[in-house]
């Protein structure tokens, strides 16, 4: 298998100048003519030969400026069409191929998904379209005609302003749409379908009208009105945050039921998966509406970072995505609570990026060397990536950071290019040497950092060490010191905050540690008495933190931390630390319970605190959050029993209190996914939640499954009782599937708390459903729902020490394999967790592998992610 290295990029030797498409769409096959006009570099020496990528494409006509090619002046095989000693001046290449969207079930290219056709191109998928120079640094202005059956697809789209469209005769039409901005072709899109749709307009802040449509399959059309919320409240953030202005007349978004992934940013034709657009309170929950604002926004944001400024080569993907991810975290802040964001994007990157990075498939936010891109779309490109952009924002400032960011926009407009440029403009801009900080985006691993600290009274001096570390990682044994932002402050026994006179032997930026080398050691004096150290403040850098602070100080910082997340944190410390002991035998004290349940009491009753903090702060870790945390030889088993004995023993003598209280929490307003309802139902569905798992009170979940008045409520009702695996579980799975059938988002919530079960037949029920002959095989949503939900969720079942789990999935895999490759080598990487488990458990998931291995062909998505794991 080829592997690609950043160390060989080099620019094409031709520039493709522009781009003209003609599809003319048939119910048998699609055909598509380029016209290409094509030019040598300068630097290009004459009769260089212009290879041009195609993957699986079947040439039927080919003409250089009109005329021809002789046989012997070009090659054409599955990986694309060589063009010999083209002419060395500007030409017009034409090509005309034939597809069969209706087969292609890698859903990359064009493809059909419930009569739509549609494409999709990030990052390879362009050349299953046409032979083009298929990657991120080639950028050309595009024109589009299509021609289709009028009855078929009324609705015609691809990127840019539409310019004409009319009759084409016998039963057929057109439309044709210019995209003034060059692009790079993964940015290609195109729909032709029989769509819904609504509309609605924008003013942008120059006065400029842009018209929005969202189009969706008939019937659906009042579902799309949160999403479109979204979209005029992202347009109106970017300007206000970021000085951007949308730059086309129309914003189109699309809706379709087989998607790849959540959403794509196609230059004015954002083509959506359907489950992160539709809402309505009946079928989707408080968390669905969030994502589908979140991803809406995070598409919407691509128009700058992404599409106007793009990246060199699929090595920055970074540039654009982590970038991207910041932005939308940001407008989420902006638009709910800042604090209740952080805590939610801090959980998402230690239960998926923290694993990532440092479990086989590590590697830097921008990685040097790949076999199959797909398999770099990864939590640590978006989510490490995302945190490595903000780490910039802190060092910065606010102003600092937006001086930067309108340098990059002013600077490289227009071009692809890199994360070293990237960083230039901040240095630019600010005057400051970031090359210590770059290696953030170059180096794999979650630095530890550990902290001690000492008083001493005589003095009144405090003195804080913190040291950083950074394990090795496939390929890369030795590991450099990182810039790490350390925001924090220093709290006196009374609860309030404290002061220093003056600080010595390192960098205090105001309340910003600067720890940029192996180990730092401060000497703060004039601190009156011993205070007890909150550190990485909303969590102000991607790290693990091992400290001396003990469970007493833990909680004093839950109680009086100014900073929320650190409270929030200080928590989940606590209980984290009691279950990992408790899971190895060394079961809590009754003082550390009594403790840490008045802790959470105390939090609860909190007027200053907002129901949706609450509901976090009184969540316990899961069985995978503690299993990472413990790191090495985990007996998962060991671990859910510690949890359950926690959650037990906390909450047996609060039950009566913490059922009162959620009993309060009934509400009958009408339902809004707003910050402050849907804060209230998280935090009542925690309490819940507790009850099930903590009191046997499966009466309650029962209860609320029937009287609830929305999908938040009943869903958590029917998910807390099958995690609990109560006695009203399986009734209530069943009632939900019967009750919502023909719904296939609602279908995709059954079968994730249908793979969550933790009782022994959850395999079995699991093969079934696969097995049933109406389970659609091919579509994404329904797969990842069941399986990407079964390895993702820190089931028992999935590790069970008889290995049933481990060769479920890998037997799946090898199925999916043939039909959609993407999705087969992302539900294999939940096998990643192999290397922290013990050693029985881990050989029966090596067996698997060498399995699937062996007696299978396998695609190169899912050959690079086996042979990784098992390496
Ligand atoms: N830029 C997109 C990433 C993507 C993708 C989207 C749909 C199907 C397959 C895909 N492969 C990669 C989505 C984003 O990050 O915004
Ligand atoms: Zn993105």
């Amino acid at each position: 298998e080829q592997t690609i290295y950043l160390k060989d990029y080099a620019p094409t030797p031709y520039r493709i100048v522009s781009v003209e498409l003609d599809f003319r769409i048939l119910e048998e096959n699609t055909r598509v003519r380029a016209q290409l006009a094509i030019e040598p570099r300068d630097t290009t020496a004459p009769g260089t030969s212009l290879v041009l990528d195609g993957d699986g494409l079947s040439l039927s006509s080919i003409a250089i400026d009109g005329a021809p090619l002789a046989l012997a002046s070009y090659a054409a095989d599955d990986n694309g069409l060589t063009i010999v000693e083209p002419p060395f001046r500007r030409f017009v290449l034409e090509t005309e191929v034939f597809l069969k969207p209706e087969s292609n079930t890698k859903l990359m290219g064009l493809y059909r998904s419930s009569g739509t056709w549609c494409t999709q191109c990030e990052p390879e998928g362009f050349r299953r379209i046409t032979y083009y120079l298929d990657r991120p640094d080639v950028l050309a202005p595009f024109t589009v005609r299509m021609t289709a059956p009028q009855a078929l697809a009324p609705v015609l789209l691809s990127n840019g302003n539409p310019i004409d469209r009319g009759d084409a005769g016998d039963g057929m039409h057109y439309a044709v749409w210019q995209d003034p901005f060059p692009k790079p072709a993964y940015l290609f899109a195109l729909v032709a379908g029989d769509l819904g749709s609504i509309t609605d307009s924008f003013t942008t802040v120059s006065g400029r009208n842009v018209d929005l449509a969202i189009y969706c399959t008939h019937g659906k059309e009042a579902e799309c009105h949160h999403a479109m919320d979204s979209l005029k409240r992202s347009m109106a953030w970017d300007e206000r945050r970021f000085g951007r202005e949308y730059d086309l007349d129309v914003f189109n978004v699309v809706a379709v039921s087989d998607f790849n992934f959540g959403a794509m940013e196609n230059k004015g034709l954002n083509i959506f998966n359907d489950k992160l657009v539709f809402a309505q309170p009946e079928t989707a929950t408080d968390a669905n509406y969030h994502s589908i604002e979140r991803v809406i926004a995070h598409e919407y944001f691509h128009n700058w970072t992404g599409n106007r400024i793009t990246c060199r080569d699929w090595f920055q993907l970074c540039l654009k995505e982590g970038l991207t991810v910041y932005r939308d975290q940001e407008f989420s802040s902006d638009e709910h609570s800042r604090p209740v964001q952080r805590i939610h994007d801090v959980q998402n990157l230690r239960t998926s990026q923290f694993p990532e990075d440092g479990g086989p498939l590590a590697h830097p936010p921008r990685p040097d060397h790949y076999r199959e891109i797909n398999n770099f779309y990864t939590t640590t490109v978006y989510e490490k990536g995302a945190e490595v952009v903000r780490m910039l924002a802190t060092l910065l400032g606010e102003a600092g950071f937006r001086k930067g960011m309108d340098l990059y926009f002013e600077r490289h407009d227009g071009e692809a290019t890199t994360i070293e440029a990237f960083i230039k403009v901040f240095e630019d801009a600010s005057g400051r040497d970031l090359s210590q900080f770059i290696t953030w985006y170059l180096q794999a691993g979650t630095p530890q950092v550990t902290v001690s600290d000492s008083y001493d009274g005589a003095s009144q001096t405090y003195t804080l060490t913190l040291t950083q570390t950074v394990e090795p990682t496939p390929g890369e044994p030795d590991k450099k010191p990182l810039l790490i932002p350390v925001r924090f402050g220093l709290i006196g026994p009374n609860g309030s905050p404290m002061s220093w006179n003056g600080v010595s032997g390192g960098t205090v930026e105001g309340d910003l540690i600067l720890l940029d080398k192996p180990s730092v050691t401060l000497t703060f004096s004039g601190v009156a008495n011993k205070p007890v150290p909150s550190l990485f403040r909303a969590f102000s850098a991607p790290v693990k933190v091992s400290s001396n602070l003990d469970q007493a100080d833990l909680l004093f910082l839950a109680r009086h931390d100014s900073d929320p997340f650190n409270r929030w944190d200080a928590l989940q410390t606590v209980s984290t630390q009691l279950i990992a002991e408790a899971a190895r035998g060394r079961r809590w004290s009754d003082d550390d319970a009594h403790a840490l349940r008045q802790a959470l009491v105390d939090t609860l009753a909190n007027p200053d605190l907002d129901a949706a903090f609450k509901a976090q702060a009184i969540a316990i870790p899961g069985t995978g959050m503690v299993s990472r945390h413990i790191g090495k030889d985990v007996d998962p088993d060991a671990v859910s029993a510690a949890r359950k004995d926690l959650v037990t023993t906390l909450v047996g003598p609060i039950a009566d209190q913490l059922a009162e209280r959620y009993a309060a929490l009934v509400s009958d307003a009408p339902y809004s996914p707003d910050a402050a309802q849907a804060g209230e139902r998280a935090l009542r569905n925690g309490l819940l939640q507790l009850l099930v798992s903590g009191a046997g009170r499966g009466d309650l979940a029962q209860k609320q499954y029937e009287t609830a008045g929305n999908m938040t409520d009943r869903y958590a009702a029917m998910a807390i009782a099958a995690q609990s695996w109560t006695d009203e579980a399986p009734a209530l799975l069943g009632d939900f599937r019967t009750r919502f059938a023909g719904d296939p988002l609602v279908f995709d919530k059954w079968l994730t708390a249908s793979a969550q079960a933790p009782d022994d037949g959850v395999i079995e029920r699991m093969r079934a459903i696969l097995a049933a002959p109406d389970f659609p095989k091919t579509n994404p949503n329904r797969l990842r729902s069941l399986l990407g939900s079964f390895v993702m969720s820190g089931s028992t079942q999935f590790t069970r020490l008889d290995g049933a789990g481990f060769r479920f999935v890998t037997e799946a895999v090898a199925e999916i394999d043939k039909v959609n490759p993407q999705v087969a080598s992302r539900i294999l990487t939940g096998m990643r967790i192999l290397p922290m488990l013990e050693p029985r458990r881990r050989e029966a998931g090596r067996v698997a592998l060498e399995t699937l291995k062996s007696q299978h062909t396998l695609s190169r998505n899912v050959g690079e992610i086996l042979d990784r794991i098992l390496a």
